[in-house]
């Protein structure tokens, strides 16, 4: 595999991202790659927790800190793990909680900068992970996370059960963005690459 593949994973509390991650995780390390976690979400210490619960799960390795630890020195840590060939594909949970919204944004640019400052070319993908249920604010979120760092991809989040995905659907459309991968539950192998064709039709009914 050449070089390190670097992703990001932002999107607000309770989208999905860290269940997310976990998926793409099993599905990476089921095609072979060595896979490496950063628990760059440590605002709250469930959240470095269920990131780790994950990790054993699916037998990858996390790099976490304390929580209430700075993320900037967790992303760090994680890519100096990955250095030398000890790791093929990074992935980085964020914290999404929106109630100190600029605070979260400035966090979420601090996280790029010290990706880039080793690894310019990265991230590679800045996954946007949106909650198919969600109503019509998640599409200023998704505007205020793509100003703030650069969105390349969505996944949708709970499109089992009831929800279509219609909103996320226009988020996706209006921001130009391709839509990644589609959450299809809350087990590890809950994870599907977008089929467009097959998204328009189960809209359509
Ligand atoms: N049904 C369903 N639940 C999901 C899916 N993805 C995540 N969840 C659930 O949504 C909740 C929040 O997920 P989490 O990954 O912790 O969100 P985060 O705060 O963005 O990291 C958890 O209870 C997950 O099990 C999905 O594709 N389908
Ligand atoms: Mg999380």
């Amino acid at each position: 595999m050449p070089g390190l593949l670097i992703l990001l994973v932002v999107g607000v509390n309770g989208a999905g991202k860290t269940t997310t991650i976990a998926k793409m995780s099993y599905a990476f390390k089921r095609d072979g790659a060595n896979v490496l976690l950063g628990a760059a979400d440590t605002f709250r210490a469930a959240a470095v927790d269920q990131l780790k619960v994950w990790g054993e799960r699916v037998g990858v390795r996390v790099i976490a800190h304390q929580s209430g630890a700075d993320p900037g020195a967790v992303v760090f840590d994680t890519l100096s793990a990955a250095e030398g060939g000890r790791a093929d594909i990074v992935i980085i949970d964020t914290a999404g909680r929106l109630h100190t919204k600029t605070n979260l944004m400035e966090e979420l640019k601090k996280i790029n900068r010290i990706v880039k400052r080793n690894h310019p070319d990265a991230p590679h993908e800045t996954l946007l992970v949106l909650d198919a249920t969600t109503g019509q604010n998640g599409l200023a979120q998704a505007k205020t996370f793509t100003e703030a760092v650069g969105v390349t991809g969505i996944v949708l989040a709970k499109l089992d059960g009831t929800a279509k995905g219609g909103i996320a659907f226009a988020i996706a459309h209006d921001l130009g963005i391709p839509v990644r991968f589609i959450g299809t539950g809350e087990k590890m192998g809950d994870l599907a690459p977008f089929d467009a064709r097959d998204f328009v039709d189960a809209l359509l009914g």
